[in-house]
């Protein structure tokens, strides 16, 4: 009898490149190898020894250490890809992930861009527009301003009515940058022109919007994916409340917060906003949740996500073998998932957790990862690696996952204590302290959080 060897799906691509670098270059590479797919890495010359170049079946060099004359030069990425003759580009997150150049022009070379098309990402990318176009679908979002505002007057007229206090936000903005908390008319003026000029020259747009600004709200997203028949589903949420400055520090799903309800109501807005633009390949809505449970559309990112392994230890799912397969033009289930068990990530960045956070560069002398049972480690990093200063500082994501939330922060603590990192200061210590504190264990925490956290016991 013949063995029946699985057959490549006509539609699928046969080469990608990854236009990224450090553990996510690496994560698009093994699903690609466990699809059949062929791999194309792209690195800087101060990625040379990076594992992404080995792992992949090619690699190409594109410039210079500085992104912008690597890993964001997109004639060179586009070169690479045609003189490799790959048939699609994944952009993993960060970098060309949300640039609508780069996806049209991946586009216009008969490149598929796994990732948001131009148009999807420049109507998320402007956050007034973002807005408008949720409220049209009606996914709540917070009280504010009807678009941008004109004036200074205008924006008191809104906050008069809105009721102080409220949060002025650039539209070009996200991420936490041109934004400013004005707790009484006096100070609107003052507001008004920092943010301006500051996102002025951050974007080279000063559009302002106006909202109720959110006191102690959680920060939950909803994982959407969509294909290119007008599907849509939800893959349950994620909790990122776990910030500081804007950066993430651990993720988990499901929140501690959620409940089915919730869930239910969240999952159906994220769809319903996903759905109306005719949303194609994975994304995530990003929501703000008040005491009451009642939650508020933020942002969208139309990329994959740093946090992403959280939701696919608990639906089982690889959430990049899904994209691919629907920028291919393969039909998703339609089904949305709801979550089995509790994942938590802890990033592992090369910073010092007792300095403020202090990026951290240098040379890995020692590293153990740990393992064992319910343990992902997802790590571009060696014994003997160099981490350049030109990138970000994370260097690790671990990842834990167990029947329930308890087992979940017993497991990763006791994870964290097998992480050895020599060399270099890392967020591990940090991260130990939080799985000791009272209040995170109880599930009891806002974006708030890091700010009271008492960094001593560090
Ligand atoms: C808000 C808010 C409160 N009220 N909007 C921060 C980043 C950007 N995406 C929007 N952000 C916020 N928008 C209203 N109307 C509070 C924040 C915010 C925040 C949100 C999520 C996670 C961490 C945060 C830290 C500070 C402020």
């Amino acid at each position: 009898m013949l063995a029946s060897l699985p057959l490549p799906h006509p539609l699928m691509f046969n080469k990608i490149l990854i236009a990224n670098r450090g553990e996510i270059a690496l994560r698009v590479i093994r699903t690609c190898r466990e699809m059949g797919i062929k791999t194309v890495a792209v690195y800087s010359t101060a990625d040379k020894e990076s594992l992404h170049v080995r792992f992949a079946d090619e690699a190409v060099c594109i410039g210079p250490p500085p992104s912008r004359q690597s890993y964001l030069n997109i004639p060179t990425l586009i070169a690479a890809a045609e003189i490799t003759n790959a048939d699609a580009i994944h952009p993993g997150y960060g970098f060309l992930s949300e640039n609508a150049e780069f996806s049209r022009i991946c586009q216009e070379n008969g490149i598929k861009f796994i990732g948001a098309s131009p148009d999807m990402i420049n109507r998320m990318g402007d956050k007034a527009s973002a807005k408008a176009t949720m409220i049209a679908a009606g996914v709540p979002v917070v009280p504010g301003s009807d678009g941008l505002l004109q004036s200074v007057e205008q924006g008191k007229k809104v906050a008069a009515k809105i009721k102080y206090p409220v949060i002025l936000k650039a539209t070009a903005g996200g991420g936490g940058r041109g934004m400013r908390i004005i707790n009484a008319e006096d100070e609107f003026q003052h507001a008004w022109d920092s943010a301006r000029t500051e996102a002025a020259a951050a974007f080279g747009n000063d559009g302002m919007y106006l909202e109720k600004y959110v006191e102690e709200p959680r920060h939950i997203e909803i994982q959407i994916c969509g294909d290119q028949y007008g599907h849509v589903c939800h893959l349950s949420e994620r909790d990122c409340s776990i910030q500081r400055r804007h950066q993430k520090l651990v993720e988990e799903a499901p929140s501690p917060f959620m409940t089915d309800d919730l869930r239910e109501r969240m999952g159906a807005a994220a769809i319903a906003g996903a759905a109306a633009i005719g949303y194609e390949g994975v994304g995530t809505i990003e929501f703000l949740v008040d005491k009451n449970r009642d939650f508020y559309f933020m942002e969208m990112n139309t990329r994959i996500q740093v946090e992403h392994p959280v939701t696919e230890e608990i639906i089982n799912y690889d959430l990049i073998k899904e994209q691919i397969k629907v920028a291919a033009g393969i039909p998703i289930s339609g089904r949305n998932y709801l979550p089995t068990g509790h994942a938590m990530e802890c990033r592992i960045n090369a910073e010092d957790p007792r300095a403020g956070f202090r990026p951290a560069p240098g040379r890995i002398t020692t590293l153990h990862i740990p393992g064992g049972h319910g343990v992902r480690v997802d790590t571009h990093v060696y014994a003997g690696y160099q981490i350049p200063p030109n990138y970000d500082s994370m260097i690790a994501k671990l990842i834990t996952v167990a029947q329930t939330r308890e087992e979940c922060i017993v497991k990763m603590k006791r994870a964290l204590s097998e992480f050895v990192v020599e060399g270099v200061k890392t967020t591990i210590p940090f991260h130990l302290a939080l799985m000791d504190s009272e209040d995170f264990k109880a599930g009891n925490f806002t974006t708030k959080f890091l700010e009271s956290f008492d960094f001593s016991v560090v």
